[in-house]
């Protein structure tokens, strides 16, 4: 069928109309015609893979000001509402049919949600523009990648897409019958600040068995941009029905002895350290949020999915965060979010820099001292201001790891949550099963400002995948456990913890974590030994101490050794009972998580009654 089916063809421009002509794929076609009759757009933009595109998109986010320049040429910020500054948990929810319940997750049934939000998007477009973008997830024309088709009203939304993801209109042309994931997203009205306004009617709706994701009223980008955080629940569904495992995730390099590279992935929760980890200086970022990875020959085998970085700017420095710094301050292209603007200038906390009293940030003209409606004081730039910046501008970018169409071999899987009082700064699990279960299915964080809601309070974050799990828990335990089986050559899976305190104090400096990556380095290629205890290996003191000085020019005492890894056996044992407890309300549990955490938990028990609740790894060699 030729494209004559999209409605209103007359309305839109000539140069669109040749674009959609270009496109054979019935299925585009229909999805794009069902949104132009629902939201009635004035207009309609396609983006292909030109350069003339992108810099449209650019140009009309800057006229239409939902972005604004700042000093620096390529630098431009922009703001999302006072209160659309995070995603917005009680309003995401994971459409099922019959509205089946799933654990944890915010459900409602299918046709309902479809009719609630659709009704919400019912002329929403009126005297705008509809914005059409196709792109991969993952390097294109590799058998790891997946399509998918944003459709929005906001060129902010489109920009940050395309300065994240691969554009990849060309696919599509060449593909007709190619299935794809589908983003819909219209900011709604905006005020005089264009910003989104109807925050009640802010809804996030995930339609898995339509492979389809709805969001409206909202534009803070962990809500609206379609490749990233909306497609993953959508893959996380897809992956445990195919056998892989989509994952929160970054994939980095770490360089070993005689130029050998190992390639890690880590999970941990939004402002867990999971970005500043992938860039940390001497090693090689390929991403930073979100993996594919698949079973190839008994190897796993991952990808990132993405080509830019969507992150947390607050507390970033140039003395903690070299490369990211550079990557900022460099003359390449960066969308700053939420942060402070003054003089045309941006400013965050924690920068490290002395920040100006007055300005315009995420509550509008701003000065020191200014309260919110709640009476809260309004800080310069909001915790969780965003850069938002293509990966081409990092130093040490592994570009082959990036664009390896067959994925880089994982040698590691790091698990890490924000936990002030229980697992040592680095641990190694005893094997795939122990590290699935009592790792990373065990993951209990803070909670941080990437969510609405109160920081600090202890949750439960499996993978750190909570906020987007789609499916149930225990089948995606399952699905770990078997992915892993499948596998001759097993990632060995780590445990880091870089929160620990004692006294109200970090037991560990930020940059610590340096070592840790050299530390599983060497564990992996079995280089090095370590202690055993009941919750997997820990590093010797003899083999942490010349790595301090070599990676750090560190001196480090066996005082900071026993403080940190010692282990607190008390508080393991209530955890593990803890999640015991919270999987026992899981109907489709593994037997294995119950096993596996029972024998942790016996472990533990015999160190308790020999050494006391709180052991020193010295007294465990
Ligand atoms: C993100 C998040 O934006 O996890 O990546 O919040
Ligand atoms: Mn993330």
């Amino acid at each position: 069928m030729k494209s004559s089916i999209i409605s209103k063809r007359e309305l839109f421009p000539s140069s669109e109309i040749k674009k959609i002509d270009l496109l054979q794929n019935q299925k585009i076609l229909e999805f794009i015609s069902h949104y132009i009759d629902l939201m009635e757009p004035s207009s309609i933009f396609l983006v292909t893979d030109s350069r003339e595109d992108y810099e449209y998109i650019r140009r009309k986010s800057l006229e239409e000001g939902e972005e604004r320049q700042l000093a620096v040429k390529m630098h431009t910020y922009h703001f999302d509402n006072y209160y659309d500054q995070a995603r917005d948990k009680e309003n995401t929810k994971i459409l099922t049919p019959n509205g089946e319940n799933l654990p944890f997750i915010n459900t409602m049934e299918r046709s309902a949600g479809i009719a609630e939000v659709e009704g919400l998007m019912k002329g929403i477009m009126r005297g705008r523009t509809m914005i059409i973008g196709f792109f991969s997830l993952g390097p294109k024309d590799s058998p790891f990648s997946m399509k998918g088709v944003q459709i929005t009203d906001s060129y902010y939304v489109m920009h940050s897409d395309m300065m994240l993801y691969r554009t990849d209109f060309d696919y599509f042309v060449r593909n007709p019958g190619a299935d794809f994931l589908r983003f819909v997203h219209s900011q709604g009205e905006v005020d005089t600040r264009k910003v989104s306004k109807n925050l009640k009617n802010r809804r996030i709706y995930f339609d898995l068995d339509g492979n389809r994701s709805l969001s409206v009223n909202t534009q803070y980008a962990g809500n609206t941009v379609g490749p990233k955080k909306l497609a993953f629940r959508i893959t996380i569904n897809r992956a445990l029905k195919e056998g892989w495992l989509s994952e929160h995730m970054f994939l980095m390099g770490v360089n070993g002895s005689g130029g050998r590279i190992t390639y890690l992935t880590g999970a941990f929760p939004s402002a867990c350290g999971k970005t500043s980890t992938s860039m940390i200086p001497s090693e090689k970022i390929v991403g930073d949020d979100l993996v594919f990875i698949k079973e190839d020959r008994g190897k796993a085998r991952a990808i990132n999915v993405e080509n830019g970085v969507f992150g947390i700017i607050d507390g970033v420095n140039e003395d903690d965060d070299a490369k990211l710094w550079n990557a900022i301050y460099s003359d390449r292209e960066v969308i700053f979010s939420n942060v402070l603007v003054h003089n045309g200038e941006p400013f965050w906390n924690g920068m490290g820099v002395d920040i100006p009293d007055s300005g315009e940030n995420h509550s509008g003209i701003w000065k020191r001292g200014n309260k919110d409606a709640e009476g809260n004081e309004i800080t310069p730039s909001h915790k969780n201001a965003r850069f938002t910046i293509s990966l081409d501008s990092f130093d040490g970018l592994d570009r082959e790891a990036l664009e390896a169409k067959e994925g880089v071999v994982v040698g590691g899987m790091i698990f890490g949550g924000r936990d002030s009082d229980t697992w040592p700064p680095v641990c190694e699990s005893l094997n795939w099963n122990h590290g699935v279960i009592n790792k990373g299915a065990s993951i209990e964080s803070e909670t941080t400002a990437a969510t609405l809601g109160k920081t600090g309070v202890r949750t439960f974050n499996p993978m750190s995948i909570m906020e987007f799990m789609s499916v149930d828990l225990g089948k995606y335990v399952r699905n770990y456990l078997d992915f892993g089986a499948k596998l001759k050559d097993k990632p060995l899976i780590f445990a880091v913890n870089y929160f620990l305190k004692e006294n109200g104090k970090f037991l560990n400096e930020k940059i610590d974590k340096a070592v840790w990556l050299k530390w599983m380095e060497k564990r992996i290629h079995g280089e090095i030994g370590a202690v055993l205890t009941p919750i997997g290996y820990i590093p010797k003191y003899e083999d942490l101490k010349p790595l301090f000085k070599s990676v750090l020019n560190k001196d480090y005492t066996v005082k900071e050794y026993e403080e940190q890894f010692r282990i607190r056996v008390a508080k393991l044992i209530e955890k593990d009972v803890r999640i015991k407890e919270i999987y026992k309300g899981i109907r489709t549990t593994p037997a294995e998580v119950f096993r596996e955490l029972d024998e942790e938990i016996g472990r533990l028990k015999k160190l308790k009654e020999e050494k006391g609740d709180s052991v020193s790894p010295v007294a465990q060699m």
